[in-house]
């Protein structure tokens, strides 16, 4: 095996990987090793969606500057590698977005089930968003006209809402509604190039059509449709489970927990919580604190019971309720092979089919929830399926497992002693309040930070870790360098909970890690200088807060115009590709690490990566040196405050800190009137 330190930065987890090579267990990071990426799938340009193929049409090697393209083979149909690749890149994006979509519609179906009074242990507990999102949607929050008006009842409005979200999924024509919540500029930009969604599944199926055999065979035109599927990702499907979510479970405001694998205890029944949706976690974590259920551990031998995160489910579970996290996407063998996790349970998402293999050399029991997500029968493998109606009798009898398989454990335990302490849950909403107070709460404080140049620009650092690099180097290399050039860094997924891992999502790491300007900020403000956004569901979060700094004012009138970039730089999940390109037709300039899935067309490419910004004002890149993705990002930051005109500012602050301490009284002045 490599080094240790090659394939993660996490002490942990190279504390795991030892134990495993100890006791011959295989995990990804061996199979890394192993087998390496098929060179011409890995840049698109392998197509396979006919009998008569696979076709493989890789780059040639030594045309060259110029004559690719004439040299460049073509499938047997005569698809170009233009066609394939950004066939290619669509149906990452159609794959992606119906990842979002389909867990979004899961989360309007049961939001329906609970305004009827019909889904066990769930109730509407946020009734401010409530109201705010039914506003959004038209739905009346009153009944009666003027001075009669009374307050409508919250299950009332939430089941005119939730018909009217879920039918969003299914609508043919129109616009789907959070177009609207778009700054002015930017739909328009949709509109002329006819790229907002009409509703959410039939983007995806119109994309997938758009992919068969024989079907569109002009790039630029596929990449449209990818753009019109993504954003019903990004402004649909997603910003809809955010929104639904935050109103059944309550909008994330900050919180603390505690992050990585040294999160389980030896000696409690532990219970990892892995996937994506919400709805049986928030379950779970109310069972498990029931006394009957924590008796019955007590039983067994154990203390209690300890609840922890994994991947995105650990981002909604941690920002709500402060439950730890065990760790990010590589971490999830690793929790097994501690020889605690007496059950993983999971949903859906970034499940590892090995899993159940690794578990089977412990005593753990792999519990699948999801009828979509199922795993071969095994003696480590358990379904007990997730039913909205009885969810709080499925959560007991999921913990009830996980405690009768406590006295089975075998193996020696180890766990690493390894947690650090974070402060989650910056939504949209708590951002806003944080930094405005609730009277006036306001993104314009961060505007106004940003003219006067103590913080640079704001960055979102989001996404995967990916075993074709070493885990969570990229995530933390980049963080740094943004944070040092005074940069803010809004994030999500499992570069948050990187993040989180190496002390950053604390209010103290601003005076280690943060230039002066982003460092006085901070700590004026009291958060971290990286804000934990949420799941990968809540980048939508991070587009609603781009909105609010247009709407807020002083910097253009487009989220194209803010100072701004974005970056998944350890990405791997074909939802990470419709995130990038939501980011992208949002006006985002959005850098992706590790690989590039379309370099096997140079003319795709070069369309991706600098066509698309005419269109859009936002565009890819691809950068695999993290701290070269810095550079590019806070030169194009820099680009931006230029065109702003509040490059001086910046400059002040920079070089001459008698004039930065002027303008910071100037500021403050300003903000008293
Ligand atoms: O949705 S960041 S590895 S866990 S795909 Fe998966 Fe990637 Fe993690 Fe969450 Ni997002
Ligand atoms: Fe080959 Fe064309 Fe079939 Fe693709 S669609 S596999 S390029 S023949």
């Amino acid at each position: 095996m490599a080094e240790l330190d090659k394939l993660t930065m996490d002490q942990a987890a190279q504390e795991m990987l030892k134990k495993a090579q100890a006791e011959g267990i295989e995990t990804i990071f061996d199979r890394a090793e192993k087998m390496k990426p098929c060179p011409i799938g890995e840049e698109g340009a392998c197509c396979r969606i006919c009998a008569q193929g696979p076709c493989r049409v890789p780059r040639p090697k030594k045309a060259k500057e110029g004559e690719d393209q004439k040299k460049q083979a073509v499938g047997l149909c005569g698809a170009t590698a233009q066609t394939i690749s950004a066939r290619n890149f669509a149906r990452m994006v159609a794959a992606g977005t119906s990842a979002h979509s389909d867990h979004s519609r899961g989360v309007a179906k049961l939001f329906i089930e609970v305004a009827q009074g019909k889904a066990q242990g769930y109730e509407i507990k946020d009734v401010t968003k409530l109201k705010t999102v039914a506003r959004d949607w038209d739905v009346a929050i009153t009944v009666g006209e003027g001075e009669d008006a009374k307050p409508r009842p919250k299950n009332e409005i939430a089941l005119e809402l939730g018909r009217k979200v879920l039918a969003e999924f299914g609508q043919q024509d129109g616009e789907i509604n959070y177009t609207k919540r778009a700054p002015k500029k930017r739909q328009e930009i949709w509109r002329k190039e006819g790229v907002v969604p009409r509703g959410i599944d039939i983007e995806v199926v119109e994309l997938m059509h758009r992919t068969h055999m024989g079907v569109d065979q002009d790039y630029k035109n596929l990449i449209k449709q990818s753009t019109r599927c993504a954003l019903a990702d990004g402004w649909g499907g997603s910003m809809i489970s955010t929104d639904l979510q935050d109103i059944l479970f309550g909008c994330p405001v900050p919180v603390a927990g505690e992050i990585n694998l040294g999160v389980l205890k030896e000696d409690h029944v532990n219970v990892i919580m892995h996937g994506h949706e919400p709805l049986l976690p928030e379950m779970l974590y109310v069972a498990s604190q029931e006394p009957e259920l924590i008796q019955y551990a007590q039983s067994k031998g154990a203390k209690g019971i300890q609840l922890a995160g994994m991947c995105c489910s650990a981002n909604e579970v941690l920002m709500r309720h402060g439950v730890p996290v065990a760790g990010n996407y590589l971490h999830q063998e690793l929790g097994i092979i501690t020889g605690a996790v007496d059950a993983m349970v999971v949903d859906v998402q970034c499940e590892m089919q090995s899993l159940q293999n690794v578990a089977a050399c412990y005593h753990t029991k792999i519990i699948t929830t999801d009828p979509r997500a199922k795993m071969e029968a095994s003696p480590s493998v358990e379904h007990i399926e997730f039913d909205e109606h009885h969810a709080l009798d499925v959560a007991r009898k999921v913990l009830r497992t996980a405690i009768d398989n406590y006295p089975n454990r075998r193996a020696p335990v180890m766990i690493p002693q390894a947690s650090t302490p974070t402060i989650v849950g910056f939504s949209y909403e708590t951002i806003r309040y944080l930094l405005g107070g609730s009277i006036r709460g306001s993104y314009y404080t961060l505007n106004d930070n940003v003219i006067g140049g103590r913080v640079r620009g704001v960055a979102g650092v989001v996404g995967c870790n990916n075993c074709r690099t070493t885990q969570d180097s990229s995530h933390m290399t980049l963080i740094k360098e943004l944070l040092k050039n005074d940069v803010i860094v809004l994030s999500t997924g499992c570069a948050a909970m990187a993040a989180g891992k190496y002390g950053l999502l604390t209010p103290e790491s601003a005076s280690k890690y943060c230039g002066p300007g982003l460092a006085e900020v901070c700590e004026t403000v009291g958060i971290p200088p990286v804000l934990h956004m949420g799941a990968c569901v809540d980048n939508s979060r991070i587009l609603m807060a781009a909105t609010a700094c247009v709407k807020a004012g002083g910097l253009g009138t487009d989220i194209s115009d803010l100072p701004a970039a974005g970056a998944a730089p350890e990405w791997m999940s074909e939802k990470a590709i419709a995130i990038g390109q939501y980011f992208v037709a949002s006006g985002v300039y959005t850098l992706f690490g590790v690989t590039w899935p379309t370099f096997g067309s140079e003319i795709l490419t070069e369309y991706l990566f600098k066509g698309l910004e005419d269109v859009y004002g936002g565009k890819w890149d691809f950068e695999a040196d993290p701290e070269e993705m810095a550079k590019k990002m806070i030169a194009h930051i820099d680009l931006k405050r230029k065109a702003l005109g509040i490059d001086k500012a910046r400059e002040r602050v920079l070089f001459d800190m008698d004039m930065r301490r002027e303008m910071a009284e100037a500021a403050a002045a300003g903000e008293e009137h």
